[in-house]
């Protein structure tokens, strides 16, 4: 390892998670990288520009459902909810909803960026005066960041999980992350959350390999950041972006595609690349409508009311823990 990587090491922990993880993902058979590193501030920025695709309908399309049935969804939810929000980021997509509650007890995003979160408490502030925001630092997979939820007094609580997250999750994640979610809550406690749904691949295969080649970019700068934060030699070009639908696990994977046989260093290390072999870099997992209340009941929860679009590509379901 050379002495500049070895000093950055020694004064930034979370590098030497990111470089433990690369270096154990490339030296699996089929190399992978974890796909929470795609947003780095560039990759996060390109996330954004994807949202805003004609190819990428997910976004678009949870909104409309939103906008065409906040009413039944406040409804749903009931007055005087403490509305929690793992890994709510910019927290606008929430701010629509908030408006319609009744009484809202409460809001407490949950982000890992401090930065982002308190810039977002600040803005939901000025906007919505009169709800109170517990904005709390920490990653919603691990039990830590769910302490804040412990002393909360008495107010029903609804986790608010938007954005087909859950779909990142491989089908043994998901359900450990749902489960964790109805072991935080009590009986009568709500999930409001958005899952994309199994449609035709052309489709899917659209929105994850779009004409304009942002996400292309999105998939190849976890390259860019590896040179520039593990002192890498990744040659982008070298690599082309390949996502495709998978029927049988009902997913969408993405890939990055080495060009030729070629030879990369990380940190000091050397990894092999043969012509054709992949990285696989992301899960994006789609459900039916009947396989997402099946999950819903298995991890403690009694599936209430699902939303949809007209198309049927998309749904918000709520859901009650039992
Ligand atoms: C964040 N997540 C729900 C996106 C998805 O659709 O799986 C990430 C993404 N990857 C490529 N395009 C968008």
């Amino acid at each position: 390892m050379n002495m500049a990587l070895a000093q950055r090491l020694d004064a930034q922990p979370e590098i030497g998670e990111f470089l433990r993880d690369v270096l154990e993902g490339l030296s699996e058979q089929q190399k992978t990288l974890p796909c929470k590193y795609l947003y780095d501030e560039t990759g996060s920025r390109l996330f954004e520009q994807i949202c805003e695709l004609d190819d990428y309908y997910l976004t678009r399309t949870e909104a409309t459902i939103f906008e065409e049935n906040l009413g039944e969804m406040a409804t749903c939810i009931g007055p005087e909810a403490l509305i929690v929000e793992p890994g709510a980021g910019n927290c606008e997509k929430i701010q629509p909803l908030l408006e319609e509650l009744e009484s809202p007890s409460g809001y407490m995003p949950i982000d890992i960026s401090p930065e982002i979160l308190l810039t977002a408490r600040d803005a939901i502030k000025e906007r919505l005066p009169q709800i109170r925001v517990h904005a709390t630092v920490g990653d919603f997979t691990q039990h830590s960041a769910w302490h804040a939820l412990e002393n909360n007094g008495g107010d029903r609580r609804v986790i608010f999980f938007p954005g087909s997250t859950i779909g990142n999750f491989n089908p043994e994640q998901a359900r450990a992350l749902l489960r964790n979610f109805s072991s935080h809550l009590e009986a009568g406690d709500g999930l409001l959350i958005g899952t994309d749904l199994v449609k035709d691949s052309v489709i899917l295969e659209r929105a994850y390999c779009d004409s304009e080649h942002v996400t292309e970019a999105f998939n190849k700068n976890l390259l860019v950041r590896i040179n520039g934060e593990l002192a890498g030699d990744f040659d982008p070009n070298l690599f082309a972006h390949r996502a495709f639908y998978h029927p049988l696990r009902q997913r969408v994977e993405m890939h990055l595609v080495s060009l030729k046989d070629q030879a990369v260093h990380i940190a000091g290390e050397t990894i092999r690349f043969k012509e054709g072999e992949t990285i696989h870099t992301e899960n994006s997992h789609k459900y039916s409508l009947d396989d997402f209340h099946n999950l819903l009941t298995e991890t403690g929860y009694i599936p209430q009311k699902h939303w949809c679009d007209g198309r049927r590509h998309y749904a918000i379901h709520y859901a009650r823990v039992s």
